[in-house]
C-alpha cells in the first residue's frame, strides 16, 4: 500500500514548469506536473458553525441583472421589468432558483398559501375551487423544462452593442425542475366539455396577466400547475404558491400566482395577446399567438466582454428548443465557414436546456465563433440573415438567430450581429 507523504515531508522533485501540456490526454492544464506531497496544497481549515440555511461561498458572486427593457440596462431595480440570469457564470443545466430569470409585470405579490385558491370553471361539468392542499393531494409530475421570455434576444434585433455580455443578450431563459399537477388531471376532474378548445389562465398579481391557451393534445398532456421548484416550494418571484408551466411555449403563458383556469370555445383576446405579446411583421400587420419558443443556442464561454488566451480553450454553451429535444449542436470558430459537432454534456431532455462543449485551439488571430442547434423535430437554428428575411426588423420577440461573438487580436470577446 502506498503511504501518503505528510506535509512536513520535503519533496525530492520540485515542479518547475507551469502550464504543462499533459501528453496523451491532449489537455493543457495550468499547474505543476509532478506535485506529490501535501506541502503542495493548502492546509486544512477549521470550520464555521453549522446553520439551518446555507449560503454561497463568500468567494462566489452570482447575481441577476435587473433591466428596464431593450437597451435600457443599469436601472434602479424599482424601475426594472425583468432581471436576467448570469448564464456566463453557471455550470450544468439547472438554474439555481434565486438566479432563475424573472419577468414580473407588476412586482411580486405576497400570497398566503392557506388563503390562495384556484378557480377552475367555464365550459365544464363541475366547476371547482381548489386550495394548495387540494392540489398537493392529487398525483404529481416532476419535470425539467426551460422557461424563456418571448423577449429573449431582443437586444440584437436592430444592432449589436459590443459591450453586452451573454447575460444581457440571452439572460431571459432558465431551466428548472418543476413539480405539480398535470393539466390532464384537472381537466378530467372538472369534466371539460368536448367543445371547449381554449383555456384562459389568469394570474393573481396586480397586472392580472391572463393568456388564452389552445387545448391541443400536446398542451393537455404536457402543461401542469406547479407548486415545486428545484425541490422546494416555488419562490415568490416565480409564482408562489402556484404557477402554470407550459413546456416549450412562450414564457408569458407560464402564468404565475395562478388563480383561475377557465375553459371555453374561443380565445379571450386579453390585452396580453392583442396589445402585448404580438409580433409586428415586415408589412406592418401583427401576428398573434406565436406560442412556440424556437430552437436556440448560445456560447456562454467565451462570450461577450471575456478575454481569452491563445492555445487550448474550452467552448461551452447552452441549447434548447420548444419543439422537443436538442439532437445536435455545432460550433464554427471561423465565422460560420466550417462547423464542428459538439459533445452534449449529460442527457438532452425534451423542451429543456442541454449543455455543449467543444475544445478549441485558438491561434491568436481575430475570428468569430458561433453556435447553431438542431432539434429532434428537424428545426435548425437560423442565421441572422435567414431570420430577418422571414420576419423583417419590425419584430421585437422570438429572436433565435445564431449568436456570433467576435474575438480580436487581444483576445477580447464582443457581441456582433454576424
Ligand atoms: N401573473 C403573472 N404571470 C406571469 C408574468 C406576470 O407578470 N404575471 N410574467 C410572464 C412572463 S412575460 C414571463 S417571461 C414569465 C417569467 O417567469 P419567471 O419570472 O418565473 O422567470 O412569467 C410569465 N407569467
Ligand atoms: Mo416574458
Amino acid at each position: 500500500m502506498q503511504v501518503p507523504p505528510d506535509r512536513n515531508h520535503v519533496p525530492s522533485v520540485r515542479p518547475t514548469r507551469r502550464n504543462m501540456l499533459v501528453a496523451g490526454a491532449g489537455l493543457a492544464l495550468a499547474g505543476p506536473a509532478t506535485a506529490e506531497t501535501l506541502a503542495d496544497i493548502p492546509d486544512r481549515a477549521p470550520g464555521a458553525p453549522l446553520s439551518g440555511h446555507s449560503e454561497r461561498s463568500s468567494y462566489v458572486k452570482l447575481s441577476r441583472i435587473p433591466e428596464a427593457g431593450p437597451g435600457m440596462r443599469h436601472v434602479d431595480p424599482a424601475d426594472a421589468i425583468n432581471s436576467k440570469a448570469p448564464l456566463q457564470e453557471l455550470v450544468g443545466t439547472i438554474t439555481p432558483s434565486d438566479l432563475h430569470y424573472e419577468r414580473s409585470h407588476s412586482g411580486v405579490p405576497d400570497i398566503d398559501p392557506d388563503v390562495h385558491r384556484l378557480l377552475v370553471h367555464g365550459q365544464v361539468e363541475r366547476p371547482l375551487v381548489l386550495s394548495l392542499d387540494d392540489l398537493k393531494a392529487l398525483p404529481s409530475i416532476t419535470r425539467t423544462v426551460f422557461i424563456e421570455c418571448t423577449g429573449n434576444g431582443w437586444e440584437n434585433w436592430k444592432a449589436a452593442d459590443p459591450t453586452l455580455t451573454v447575460q444581457n443578450t440571452h439572460g431571459l431563459v432558465s431551466n428548472n425542475e418543476w413539480t405539480g399537477v398535470p393539466l390532464r388531471i384537472l381537466v378530467d376532474l372538472v369534466g371539460r366539455s368536448s367543445g371547449s378548445t381554449w383555456m384562459l389562465a389568469e394570474g393573481g398579481d396586480g397586472a392580472g396577466v391572463a393568456r388564452s391557451i389552445p387545448l391541443t393534445d400536446e398542451i393537455i398532456d404536457e402543461a401542469f400547475v406547479a407548486y415545486g421548484q428545484n425541490g422546494e416550494p416555488l419562490r415568490p418571484a416565480h409564482g408562489f404558491p402556484i404557477r402554470l408551466v407550459t413546456p416549450g411555449l412562450e414564457g408569458n403563458l407560464h402564468i404565475k400566482w395562478l388563480r383561475r383556469l377557465k375553459f371555453g370555445d374561443r380565445p379571450w383576446m386579453t390585452r396580453w395577446e392583442t396589445a402585448r405579446y404580438t409580433q409586428l411583421q415586415a408589412n406592418g400587420t401583427a401576428r398573434q399567438f406565436q406560442l412556440r419558443m424556437e430552437t436556440n443556442s448560445v456560447i456562454t464561454s467565451p462570450s461577450g466582454t471575456m478575454k481569452i488566451k491563445p492555445g487550448r480553450n474550452l467552448i461551452r454553451g447552452l441549447a434548447w428548443s420548444g419543439h422537443g429535444r436538442i439532437s445536435r449542436v455545432e460550433v464554427s470558430t471561423d465565422a460560420a465557414t466550417t462547423w464542428k459537432e459538439c459533445r452534449l454534456v449529460g442527457q438532452a431532455l425534451t423542451k429543456a436546456q442541454v449543455r455543449f462543449e467543444l475544445p478549441w485551439d485558438w491561434d491568436g488571430r481575430p475570428t468569430k465563433i458561433v453556435s447553431r442547434s438542431t432539434d429532434d423535430a428537424g428545426h435548425i437554428q437560423p442565421d441572422r440573415a435567414t431570420l430577418i428575411a422571414q420576419t423583417g426588423t419590425n419584430a421585437l420577440f422570438h429572436y433565435n438567430a445564431q449568436q456570433t461573438w467576435s474575438i480580436d487580436l487581444s483576445g477580447e470577446v464582443h457581441n456582433v450581429l454576424d
